[in-house]
């Protein structure tokens, strides 16, 4: 009898889905060995931490090239995605939407333990798209329940580059329900303007942008399911109409509004990363604008400047720098508006420090209108 996992796998594998892994790495006949001395480099840990938050590191590499670990460990389980309980059956890296950011240098070797425990239905992995190689390493890194492998690659390219779940068959169910996030590889000597003159962030958020697909019952309410298997066959339908549910940063609606909105100070440079593992985006700081921004997130582009909105294509991540000038509680959307005002893809930033009425004052307050 076929378990679960089998027969789901059966209905997986069509033929759109062979036709889409032509690509897919076999093993090499032959293969030249890494850089003699890349075993010698010195190595990091790094414990990655949640987003919108970012584990502490170097903007300016203060040594040479490094191996940095990092450890991903898949998390199936049903997560509330808005404010009226209703439950995805999510499939996420280390428990959250979207998965941790990495940051290393250009130069670095990203050296990747992906563990997927037996308590798990399925087989995940992880396509970089900052990688060289085939599939991204989806295919080096495939675990199935009870299994672990380790991936590392060369990071030779700077930018903000999305990472997801690819498993032949199922690859848009794993993006769409949870399983990406970025990486950033950062130039050995930090960000340049357009001049090439140095700049630095004070803090950085990274906001992951997720569009969700909940099936309906007959009533129209959403669908709950008991279990990850349970929910393919309807999620996979709602998905194949490309209407989302939810449109949310973070896995959630609110998850980075009111008590959970970001926070910072006039005067400081903040560093936002927003990723779109699956469908294109249009970032805008309501009351501010993008200094700086890497559009399309690779740092040896020149960075464009003064943008109001900007765009990430899906399957992307971009990079905006914005020094905040005035206090207030800023709304960062998605600027399709019914995407941030209805289906959730709104984070509010809370700026404090003093007003600058140079840049911005009340000539007069609302009153009746006046008789000329
Ligand atoms: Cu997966």
């Amino acid at each position: 009898m076929l378990t679960r996992r089998e027969a789901l796998l059966g209905t997986m594998t069509g033929a759109a889905t062979a036709a889409f892994l032509t690509a897919a790495a076999t093993t090499p006949a032959s293969a030249r060995e890494p850089a003699a001395n890349v075993n010698d480099l010195p190595r990091e840990r790094v414990n990655l931490v949640a987003p919108p938050f970012v584990h502490a590191h170097e903007q300016i590499a203060s040594g040479g090239p490094r191996i940095v670990e990092f450890q991903l460990t898949v998390k199936e389980q049903p997560m509330v995605i808005d404010g009226d309980g209703t439950t995805m059956q999510a499939m996420t890296y280390n428990g959250s939407i979207p998965a941790p950011m990495m940051v290393v240098h250009e130069g670095d070797y990203v050296e990747l333990t992906l563990i997927n425990p037996e308590t798990n239905e399925m087989p995940h992995n992880v396509d970089f798209h900052a990688a060289t190689g085939a599939l991204g390493g989806a295919r080096l890194t495939e675990v199935n329940p009870g299994e672990q492998a380790t991936l590392r690659f060369k990071a030779t390219r700077a930018g903000t580059f999305v990472y997801h779940c690819a498993p032949a068959g199922m690859i848009p169910w794993h993006v769409v329900t949870g399983m990406s996030g970025t990486i950033m590889v950062l130039p050995r000597e930090g960000l340049k303007d357009e001049n090439g003159k140095p700049l630095k962030y004070d803090r950085i958020f990274y906001i992951g942008e997720n569009e969700f697909y909940i099936p309906r019952d007959e009533a129209g309410k959403f669908k709950n399911f008991a279990s990850l298997g349970e929910s393919y066959d309807e999620t996979l339908k709602a998905m194949r109409g490309l209407i989302p549910t939810h449109v949310v940063f973070n896995g959630k609606v609110g998850a980075l509004t009111g008590d959970n909105a970001l926070k910072a100070n006039v005067g400081e440079t903040v560093l936002f990363v927003h990723s779109q593992a699956n469908r294109d985006t249009r970032p805008h700081l309501i009351g501010g604008h993008g200094d700086h921004v890497w559009e399309l997130g690779k740092f040896h582009n020149p960075p464009a400047k003064d943008l109001e909105t900007w765009f990430v294509r899906g399957g992307s991540a971009g990079a905006a720098l914005y020094t905040f000038r005035q206090p207030g509680i800023y709304a960062y959307v998605n600027h399709n508006l019914i995407e941030a005002a209805e289906l959730g893809a709104t984070a509010h930033v809370m700026v404090e420090g003093e007003w600058d009425n140079d840049l911005m004052t009340q000539v007069s307050a609302p009153a009746p209108i006046a008789s000329y």
